[in-house]
């Protein structure tokens, strides 16, 4: 009887040893913010494009071990806003460093002076006073990207700009580091229970997903400003009950009527090009076929409307 009973005592033990929490993914455009987070996961889940500000949303990307469960939180890169958008999305960064446990600032290793711009930066103020509340990490990206002799100098620099409680260089697209990584954010998020089923990869939906999927191929097709001026939203999304087939009706939402024709293409060319790199995706993402109908619609000064902003998803 008392064996059994100091059985369950040690099962009790167990679960108090779980660990869950917060860790938000912040820094510059382009330092690797979101191409991290699929790394971490082992799969795709935020978009990634050569271009700044692809991340537009706050974006959950869970991780679950044996005794943790990681939330990351993707978020826009750090700006100085120009438009109501941009608004918009520095508070979704804003919002993730307050939820997180752990905050995590990236920088490009392979950026020239990537270290005076963080020091230079509005974000660095920030997180010097944030420092106090919770565990900062400077997390150093692209090492692949320099020599290895390099890496340790550029850590000591980075040392010097805040007193991080870790400096990390990882390499999110070779993969390098990252077993260090995640072992040392459960080394400090707080103990406690999952906060989500240990099947879930993300507090979005599939929608959300498909819309980001096309908006991905926006951004990688067309040049200079047009992508900003876009926005995907998805007006149907309907599985077939008699075949394996999803039907997905989505507008690309534009600015002004000179960026619908260039969305279009000559003879709908460019749309078609879209489509088809969008659904090759989808499809990857849900796991059969998909059809998918594209439209254009313009919906002017959209960017720069907190409404529109809102209705169009951003929330
Ligand atoms: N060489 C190298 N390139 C990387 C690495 N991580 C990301 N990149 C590239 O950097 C570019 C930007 O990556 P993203 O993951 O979109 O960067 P981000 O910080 O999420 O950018 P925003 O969402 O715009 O703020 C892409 O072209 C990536 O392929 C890395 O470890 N090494
Ligand atoms: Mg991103």
């Amino acid at each position: 009887m008392e064996l059994i009973f100091s059985m369950t005592n040690t099962n009790a033990d167990k679960t108090s040893n779980y660990r869950c929490g917060y860790v938000a993914l912040v820094g510059e455009p382009n330092v690797g913010k979101s191409t991290l987070l699929n790394a971490l996961l082992g799969q795709k889940l935020s978009i990634v494009t050569p271009k700044p500000q692809t991340t537009r949303h706050k974006i959950a990307g869970i991780l679950t071990g044996e005794d943790f469960q990681i939330v990351f939180l993707d978020t826009p890169g750090l700006i100085r806003p120009r438009y109501a958008l941009q608004e918009v999305m520095m508070s979704f960064a804003g919002t993730a460093i307050e939820e997180a446990d752990v905050v995590m600032i990236l920088a490009d290793a392979g950026e020239r002076g990537a270290v005076g711009s963080l020091k230079h930066s509005a974000a660095l103020a920030g997180l010097s006073e944030l420092k106090d509340k919770k565990p900062v990490f400077m997390v150093i990206n692209k090492i692949d990207l320099i020599k290895k002799a390099d890496v340790l100098p550029l850590i000591k620099s980075f040392s010097e700009l805040l007193p991080f409680r870790e400096i990390i260089p990882v390499s999110a697209i070779k993969g390098e580091n990252l077993d260090d990584l995640k072992k040392t954010i459960v080394k400090y998020l707080p103990e406690g229970n999952a906060l989500y089923p240990e099947d879930y990869v993300s507090d979005r939906d599939e929608r959300f997903f498909v819309s980001e999927l096309i908006r991905e191929e926006i951004f990688k097709v067309f040049k200079e400003e047009v992508p900003y001026a876009t926005t995907v939203e998805i007006e149907e999304f309907r599985e077939s009950d008699t075949e394996r087939k999803t039907y997905i009706r989505a507008v690309v939402f534009v600015e002004k009527d000179s960026q619908k024709g260039i969305i279009i293409g000559k003879g709908g060319a460019a749309l078609k090009q879209i489509g088809q790199s969008a659904r090759r995706q989808i499809e990857e993402l849900i796991g059969h076929e998909v059809f998918l109908e594209l439209f254009v619609k313009v919906e002017k000064e959209w960017r720069d409307d907190k409404a529109k902003i809102k209705r169009l998803g951003y929330r």
